[in-house]
């Protein structure tokens, strides 16, 4: 990858069998954007999968399911780098540099940690959920990207990722370049159909309420025509006082490009049935292509690792300069 384009890298748990319509349009749709102006590094995150229990034939699954869909709705393996990231022994390599340069208040004030370990205590958290922001911190800068594109969740390990990459350059010479978190606009956050309050997650109470890429066409159907909506009747953009109506209005137009308000215009007088039914054919007419693609390629399990080492070789290559240049500053004798 050799281009004067800066570098970009993010990453994603291969955590579900399916990706979800919040991965998709919140985060999938900018990354396969971004591949033109940027040199990009998608990265599937199973060391950090680890850090709660994963089932090993499952992860295995995951982690190729994950990888083709990421394929799937547009991530193009000539101009990116799609890859997994125990494929690239850097990432744990620098995370213990990391380990080493973090305080051990610094990484207990990380929320995600407080949030995860909430319901478990944190006595029976492992110690790998701990450092989990340490390891993304690595993921990250041996890439040397200006932006990391990611969910407003994740601000606080990018934070954590500029201090420590500034702590480092400061300590033992300009090594790495600083990150800037590309946060993706709250218009792209897409809610859960049956509790519009709370954001689409994997980790849903109600299966009823989560779109997945994988759900079959009938079953996309029925969960959008049972989408939780309110009684006043009135087709209009009003996050607090209508939060299910607003949510297939931002739904449909993420994926249509229709402005909300040619949405409202159009649908003014119209009953809730017609806007749901209008909603699920965008939603079907854009996943339905991603899922089949999708079979296609776990259906050449071969041809799909090829894509993925190949993605780990351009992701090596990167990476071993990066982890280089921080064994040589830190005082580590070159291996012969
Ligand atoms: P969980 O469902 O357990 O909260 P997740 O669905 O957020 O996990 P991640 O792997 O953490 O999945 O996120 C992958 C990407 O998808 C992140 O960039 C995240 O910001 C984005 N994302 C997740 N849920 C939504 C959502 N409801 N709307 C928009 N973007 C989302
Ligand atoms: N923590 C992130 C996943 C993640 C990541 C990264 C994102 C791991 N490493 C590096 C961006 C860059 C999440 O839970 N979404």
């Amino acid at each position: 990858m050799t281009s004067a384009k800066p570098n970009l890298l993010s990453g994603m748990q291969p955590s579900a069998g399916s990706l979800h319509l919040g991965n998709y349009l919140g985060a999938l749709v900018n990354w396969a954007n971004m591949q033109d102006d940027f040199n990009a590094y998608y990265c599937i995150v199973d060391l950090h999968a680890i850090t709660v229990p994963q089932e090993p034939a499952e992860l295995r699954a995951n982690t190729r399911r994950t990888a083709a869909q990421y394929l799937a709705a547009g991530i193009d393996h000539n101009k990116s780098a799609l890859f997994v990231q125990s494929h690239v022994p850097a990432h744990a390599q620098l995370a213990w540099v990391l380990n080493c340069i973090t305080g051990m208040g610094e990484a207990g004030r990380m929320t995600q940690f407080k949030d995860k370990t909430q319901k478990g205590g944190s006595e029976s958290a492992s110690v790998g959920l701990f450092t989990y922001p340490i390891l993304q911190a690595a993921d990250i800068l041996l890439y040397q990207p200006k932006a990391v594109p990611v969910g407003e969740d994740q601000r606080q390990h990018l934070e954590l990722t500029r201090d420590l990459a500034t702590r480092f350059n400061s300590r033992f010479g300009d090594t790495f370049v600083i990150p800037e978190a590309v946060i993706l606009k709250e218009t792209a956050k897409i809610y859960d159909l049956q509790n519009p309050e709370a954001k689409m997650s994997k980790s849903a109470a109600d299966p009823k309420g989560l779109v997945n890429i994988m759900d079959d066409t009938s079953v996309v159907v029925k969960k959008i025509k049972s989408a939780v909506t309110d009684t006043d009747g009135e087709i209009r953009f009003d996050r607090d006082a209508k939060p299910g109506i607003s949510n297939l209005l931002g739904i449909h137009s993420a994926i249509s490009g229709e402005s909300i308000a040619s949405l409202e215009a159009r649908f003014a007088g119209a009953g809730y049935g017609a806007l749901k039914g209008e909603v699920a054919d965008v939603v079907v007419a854009a996943i339905e292509p991603i899922r089949n693609r999708t079979e296609e390629l776990l259906s050449d399990v071969a041809e799909l690792d090829r894509l993925l080492a190949d993605g780990a070789a351009k992701a090596n290559a990167q990476a071993e300069q990066t982890l280089a240049a921080v064994y040589d500053r830190v005082g580590f004798i070159a291996a012969r």
